[in-house]
């Protein structure tokens, strides 16, 4: 494939076919025909079916904890879990994310404080939960990023010597593991994504981890008045039940995550082999984590590469490389969510300007990585045209 006449100053683009940045991994059409097949013959398609509690029962042993509960997505679940842990007032949670963390603090009529993050690892710390803390805050919303983890204990300790209840998003981290202990089991819960985009992927789909029965039951409850077993009283219940046919894909998926995760690393090493001598262009290293699922490629962006993150962003789409600044704006700067005085958050500010996610999953090939390193080096080269 020829990267000499980049698709931005008038060439055809390098990739027929956009590359996207998710796993947007799906099982081979058979094994999803066979699955549907199952549904339809039942004729019991939602409500916590057969594949719903088969799906939770699987995902507890992989999780490591005693309680799975499925839900509808990460959002949602997020949601049921500040209902569940009956917060109030304030959430001390990192700026450094995704909208839908501090949208699921605000949707429950709490209030998103944010922290800054630590510049190396990108993620919160006690350094940086301390100097954010505020009276009115109840809960500490911890959030794992790009496949590594913040360091949960520390965190965990921090919040309990100021009497916060701790709880985390771990939307992105299904089967990441740290010296202390699979994500899953820490704090009071932990909430993940199957989002089309993640390693384990129900399409759209989520489901919330706890080693706490009281804290179970109550999700169960909250989550819908089908299938929720002993009642037990909550605040408020709602629909966030997850689908036979998301439990079905999320099943298949389930029993190709070590393949998938196989996928992701070989990428990655391709990655750092084929990025490693471009000036101005890191690969951000995986941290707090002795496994990871590895679906992110995040790099950041310096000034020493002579064109700024984001016209490289543009000249990757043109060539149909479809990098994402993840995230951008940052959370803090979104409307919903600004203060006077602004926050001061200068390490978030910094990475939501330098980082970009570069394409992996099932759509990538070790092939296209050489490609796109080779397009960074032509956008590189021929900055001046471009700026
Ligand atoms: N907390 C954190 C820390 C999170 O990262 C997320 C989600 C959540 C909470 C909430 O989890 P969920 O409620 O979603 O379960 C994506 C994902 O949609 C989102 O799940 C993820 N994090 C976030 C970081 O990224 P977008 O809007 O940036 O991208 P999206 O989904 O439009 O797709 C990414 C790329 O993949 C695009 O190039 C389009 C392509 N694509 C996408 C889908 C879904 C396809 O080609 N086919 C597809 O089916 O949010």
């Amino acid at each position: 494939m020829s990267v000499k006449h980049l698709a931005c100053l008038g060439g055809e683009p390098a990739f027929a076919d956009p590359l996207p940045v998710g796993q947007l991994y799906f099982p081979d059409w058979e094994r999803y025909e066979v699955a549907m097949r199952g549904i339809f013959e039942r004729q019991y398609y939602t409500n916590h079916g057969p594949l719903a509690r088969q799906l939770e029962a699987r995902l507890e042993v992989f999780l490591g904890v005693k309680h799975v509960v499925c839900v509808t997505n990460a959002t949602i679940g997020l949601m049921m879990a500040a209902e569940a842990l009956e917060l109030s007032g304030k959430v001390l949670t990192p700026a450094m994310t995704f909208l839908a963390t501090p949208l699921s603090v605000a949707r429950c009529g709490l209030e998103p404080v944010f922290c800054d993050v630590d510049p190396v690892t990108h993620h919160m710390t006690p350094a940086t939960l301390e100097a954010a803390l505020e009276p009115g805050v109840s809960a500490v919303l911890g959030v794992h990023l790009w496949g590594s983890a913040a360091d949960t204990i520390e965190v965990q300790k921090w919040a309990e010597k100021n009497a916060l209840k701790c709880y985390w998003d771990s939307a992105q981290s299904m089967g990441c593991e740290t010296a202390k202990g699979l994500i899953g089991g820490f704090g009071e819960l932990e909430v993940f994504s199957l989002h089309a985009t993640k390693i384990i992927s129900a399409g759209e789909g989520g489901c919330v981890a706890t080693n706490d029965p009281d804290i179970a039951a109550r999700l169960r409850n909250i989550r819908s008045s089908y299938g929720a077993g002993p009642a037990v009283s909550v605040v408020k219940t709602s629909n966030g039940r997850m689908s036979e046919f998301q439990a079905a894909i999320a099943l298949l998926s389930l029993d190709d995550f070590e393949m998938n995760k196989a996928n992701n690393i070989a990428l990655r090493e391709v990655y750092m082999s084929e990025l490693c001598d471009i000036e101005g262009i890191t690969l951000e290293p995986l941290h707090g984590v002795i496994a990871s699922n590895a679906q992110s490629i995040v790099v950041r962006v310096g000034e020493d590469f002579g064109v700024s993150r984001n016209l490289l962003k543009d000249a990757l789409s043109a060539e149909n490389v479809l990098a994402r600044r993840y995230f951008w704006p940052g959370v803090h700067k979104v409307e919903q969510f600004m203060r006077q005085p602004q926050w001061n958050l200068p390490q978030t500010d910094q990475l939501n300007e330098d980082v970009l996610a570069l394409p992996i999953g099932s759509r990538v090939k070790g092939e296209d990585v050489g490609t796109i390193a080779k397009l960074i080096r032509e956008i590189q080269r021929n900055g001046a045209q471009i700026g």
